[in-house]
């Protein structure tokens, strides 16, 4: 068992003792020690896990607040219809192990201290938040935005008040808990159509009758709807449905977003890197817990299969997060001896206010990649997700609420470029990091000059994988396939030139036609799915685009690339692995980004025409190697201008190691150590320790 398994489980057990010393001695009387005294531990302990009283009652309504969440998650997955999802959220919150003695009387303790508490009291908040965002949810598949704001309200209040009551009555008895939920169930069908039938996931309508969700921009904690806004449609790229309308951010909520995130990033900044490490590991903590969930809406929004989503996107979201959350504690300046009259010390401090602008492809992952060390440094984060697929980002701000990230540290203003460029030429705004394409990256740094901002960039590439003469075939086979197919090769690392040894080539090829023929294209929450949906339908244009152009110039398209409309796939943007083999480095297939499942098959001689040709690109954010020779791979390696580089493997990027790219691919790492470089700016500080010299 790791380190941090046994802490997570010494944890546990101390809330459990403070959740029993409560029941029976009341708020007032526990203290540490009689808590470390139940649990027969040193009241040292206690605060080395928690720190003082405060906060370890503040985990505890933590935990209890989440056991419910979780509760209530699960009961909503098992629900078929939005009216079963409404139940699942007053089953949950009425189920008998919510109202038990033991359990109600600790609840009770809690909501009468919270007055008192400004931690308790935000612990209580963002539950109330998440209960009635739940039933906000479910209840907007079946009536207007108005309408179903109005009835989440009221059913969140007779929740709270049959809770109450039920609670306070003399002898309790489960069955109690039963009758509650009768009465709350009678209530609700008196105020809801009564025949409908509709969307079987938490906010996401399964058939085109039911009307799309509307989602408000995310500013200061909450969502803030302004029913004014223009619209846009995200569109699952698999079924061609209408997922969700999403309200674009304008002028007025920009500025809301800034006034919010100022006075976030305040609180924020003040509290320890320590203490903003807690925070950000329970939001690693929520994402997995979420993890399924997560993934699903991912790969609704994005076409991408869910057992990709389900292992990676998420999951290296939490990844990125947790790692920063352990570095937030030990961002530290330093302290420079000057001498006997003088120190000197540096301090490293956040920028202030930085705007995250994501790409479509891995749409938490970026979110993620960008607020975990700009969280980290004191930063507050505006983040503008892709127009194309903006659903998980609003996620990560509930999940971040809940977490205890204060409110207006991340606010999520979607859009289109135009929100974007709101957001770049803002000048309170002193960083922005994007993810897109190089034409994107130049405007946003040509824009951001305006105001002198700080700027990451992540951009596109044209990546080579060169596969020498001794390489493990298989090995490099697959680092080819996944380095040009996984996601339907809408990866911005990938691996396009794929460039092959004369001496191994057709082995190469009928081996790799043979192992692509296999990959199944279909629905992409289907489990067995390994290809889904390219992104949109103009983007599957232009990929389909560049495959005619391929064939039309002379290269040898030897499958695939074609259209996949079987059945319900007709419905969708799919495409089938495509491989070329192509004699020169001309072809525009082998020039220009194409961002989908199109691997081109170069061939070479030597190792000095391989570089070379590995090089002649404006890009350069990946490259790989696959050989036996250890000697080669280092010296190839150094020889080739790319930010990230593999040696026999492909596209795996640990949180880690520094990513970014060389040339026109970009400016800046995410990721690693690096990347506190790029959220945080250096104060240095001259100390006079004797009289000031004055010739004056
Ligand atoms: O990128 P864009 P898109 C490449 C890939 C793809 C192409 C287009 O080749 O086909 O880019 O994808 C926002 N000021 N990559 O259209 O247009 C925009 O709203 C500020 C590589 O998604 O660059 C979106 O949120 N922001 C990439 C983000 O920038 C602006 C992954 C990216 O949009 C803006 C995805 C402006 N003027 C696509 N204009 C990678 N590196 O992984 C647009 N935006």
């Amino acid at each position: 068992m790791s380190r941090r398994d046994q802490e997570d489980i010494r944890r546990k057990q101390l809330i459990d003792t403070t959740i029993h010393v409560m029941a029976q001695v009341g708020f007032n009387a526990t203290t540490l020690g009689l808590i470390a005294k139940h649990a027969g531990v040193s009241a040292g302990l206690v605060a080395h896990y928690f720190g003082d009283k405060d906060g370890l009652l503040e985990a505890t309504l933590r935990s209890l607040a989440s056991r419910l969440s979780r509760a209530a998650a699960a009961r909503m997955r098992a629900a078929k219809t939005p009216r079963e999802r409404v139940q699942a959220v007053v089953d949950a919150n009425l189920a008998p192990e919510e109202m038990d003695s033991q359990t109600s009387a600790v609840w009770l303790a809690f909501w009468g201290q919270a007055i008192h508490s400004d931690r308790l009291k935000r612990v209580q908040r963002i539950y109330q938040l998440r209960v009635l965002s739940n039933l906000r949810h479910a209840l907007r598949q079946m009536t207007t935005g108005e309408e179903a704001e109005r009835l989440a309200v009221i059913i969140a209040a007779i929740i709270d008040g049959l809770w109450l009551r039920t609670t306070l009555a003399a002898a309790w008895s489960p069955s109690d808990s039963e009758a509650a939920r009768r009465i709350a169930a009678g209530f609700i069908d008196t105020q809801l159509p009564m025949s409908f039938e509709g969307p079987t996931m938490s906010h996401l309508p399964a058939t085109a009758s039911a009307a799309p969700p509307r989602i408000a921009n995310w500013i200061g904690g909450a969502y803030r709807p302004n029913p004014a806004a223009e619209t846009f449609a995200t569109i699952n790229p698999a079924t061609g449905e209408v997922l969700a309308e999403i309200e674009i951010a304008d002028a007025a909520q920009l500025e809301a977003a800034i006034a919010s995130a100022k006075t976030g990033q305040k609180i924020w900044a003040r509290m320890t890197g320590m203490e903003r490490g807690r925070v950000l590991r329970r939001v690693a903590d929520l994402l997995r817990a979420n993890n399924d969930d997560l993934a699903r809406l991912e790969t609704q929004d994005t076409g991408k299969p869910i057992q990709e989503t389900e292992v990676v996107d998420v999951i290296s979201g939490a990844d990125c997060i947790e790692y920063f959350a352990g570095l937030a504690g030990g961002i530290t300046g330093e302290s420079v001896d000057l001498g006997p009259n003088a120190m000197g010390y540096t301090r490293r401090e956040p920028l202030g206010i930085v705007a995250g602008i994501g790409a479509w492809n891995y749409p938490i992952q970026i979110a993620c990649w960008k607020s975990a060390p700009a969280l980290a440094c004191g930063n507050a984060m505006i983040f503008k997700p892709s127009e194309l697929t903006p659903l998980t980002a609003f996620k990560l701000a509930e999940i971040m609420t809940e977490a205890g990230v204060p409110d207006g540290v991340f606010n999520v203003l979607p859009g289109d470029g135009r929100t974007g460029s709101l957001l770049v030429t803002h000048p309170a705004i002193a960083k922005v990091s994007l993810t897109g394409s190089v034409p994107t990256g130049k405007k946003v740094m040509a824009a951001a000059a305006e105001t002198l901002k700080h700027v990451t960039l992540e951009l596109g590439g044209k990546s080579p994988i060169i596969v020498f003469a001794d390489a493990d075939i298989e090995s490099a086979i697959s680092g080819a396939m996944l380095g040009n197919f996984y996601s339907a090769g809408e990866v911005c690392s990938n691996g396009t030139r794929v460039f092959v040894h004369r001496s191994i080539k057709d082995k190469f090829i009928s081996r790799l036609l043979e192992r692509t023929a296999k990959i199944k294209i279909g629905d992409p929450m289907d489990p067995e799915t390994q290809m889904g949906a390219l992104i949109s339908d103009a983007h599957m244009r232009k990929v389909l685009g560049f495959i005619e152009r391929g064939v039309a110039e002379g290269a040898t398209l030897l499958c695939g690339g074609k259209r996949v409309t079987d059945g319900a796939l007709a419905q969708g943007n799919f495409v089938s692995p495509a491989v070329f083999d192509a004699t020169g480095d001309d072809f525009t297939i082998v020039r220009e980004e194409i961002f989908g499942p199109v691997m081109t098959i170069l061939t070479f001689d030597t190792e000095a025409d391989v570089v070379a040709r590995a090089n002649d690109t404006e890009f350069g954010l990946g490259a790989g190697v696959f050989t036996q020779d250890i000697t080669r791979a280092h010296r190839v390696i150094a020889e080739l201008q790319a930010g990230t580089c593999w040696i026999n493997t492909y596209n795996i990027t640990p949180i880690e190691l520094p990513f970014g790219g060389y040339k026109q691919s970009g400016l800046g790492r995410e990721n690693s150590r690096a990347a506190l470089d790029h959220y945080s700016q250096i104060k240095s500080v001259y100390v006079a320790l004797a009289p000031v010299e004055s010739p004056y």
